[in-house]
């Protein structure tokens, strides 16, 4: 390695440690970033059966009114695409298992191999409240898993983008430390949670940081970084991007309830040596 690139790697993984987000430019090819997008414009509306979304479960689009913009974003697309759609499926799984991304993440946690746990493809600008990708993955013990967010086009101010508020990766907000009790379901846990978390944190009037992002660009953000999506200027609006949920493969994992969870029926393909991936079955 070059002493250029281990010193863009020391500063990178200082600032992860201390703020808990980091912003990449110019990781992936645009030419690739761009093949992507344009399939997902090309293929995606017009397929016309069920496709597993957000929620786990397989349906069809469910269009904004009076458009062709889909809503109900896509689940896992990298493993789960059905034939029509599968060169979208194959460039997306590229895309995220692409060696450039382990390099970077390796920059901020030294680590070697990583699971690519979950991925979402946003068809259009989300309204995401203030939360922690933490109650969908973490490891065991807390902070040390990775969301990878991606645009596939370029993203200004009006887009509706992401924004994290800074947080040291490794600092828990426990439900006790915000006086709450721990009985209910998980989704009653979560909206308890996540109200009072909103309130503890904008008392403190956080300032939030925006990265506005370009096709190529990354920007990762640890499981405890609190995060939500601004609004868009024009509502609905395309904003093709993609999230992935990330951990490394040497570490015991769960949620942010469950510590730690293993559930060993999970599976597993390698794709390189950077990373695998979780098959959904
Ligand atoms: O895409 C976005 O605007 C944020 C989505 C997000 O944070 C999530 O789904 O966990
Ligand atoms: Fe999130």
């Amino acid at each position: 390695m070059s002493i250029v690139a281990r010193f863009a790697g020391g500063s990178a993984r200082r600032h992860y440690r201390r703020r808990g987000y980091q912003v990449f430019r110019e990781v992936f090819p645009v030419p690739e970033v761009e093949a992507i997008a344009q399939l997902t414009r090309d293929l995606v509306p017009s397929y016309s059966g069920e496709l597993r979304r957000q929620d786990g479960r397989f349906a069809l689009h469910d269009f904004f009114p009076d458009t062709r913009l889909v809503r109900n974003s896509l689940l896992h697309p990298h493993v789960s695409l059905p034939a029509p759609l599968d060169e979208l499926r194959d460039r997306l799984c590229r895309l995220v298992t692409a060696p450039a991304l382990g390099h970077r993440l390796r920059q901020l946690d030294g680590v070697s191999h990583y699971i690519v746990h979950q991925t979402l493809l946003f068809l259009a600008a989300q309204t995401t409240e203030l939360h922690l990708d933490s109650w969908s993955l973490d490891t065991a013990p807390l902070g040390h898993s990775h969301t990878v967010w991606i645009p596939l086009q370029d993203l200004d101010h009006r887009s509706g983008v992401p924004s994290v508020i800074p947080w040291p990766p490794g600092r828990v907000v426990t439900e006790q430390e915000l006086g709450l009790q721990t009985v209910g379901s998980c989704d009653e846990r979560y909206e308890r949670y996540h109200t009072a978390l909103r309130a503890k944190l904008l008392s403190g009037s956080p300032e939030a940081i925006t990265p506005l992002l370009r096709r190529g660009d990354l920007v990762v953000w640890a499981s405890l970084t609190p995060h939500f999506t601004l609004p868009a200027h024009a509502s609905p609006v395309e904003r093709l991007s993609l999230q992935v949920l990330i951990r490394p493969a040497k570490n015991r994992w769960g949620d942010f309830l469950i510590q730690p969870f293993d559930k060993t029926s999970l599976q597993l393909k390698p794709v390189n040596e950077r990373f695998s991936v979780r098959i959904l079955t």
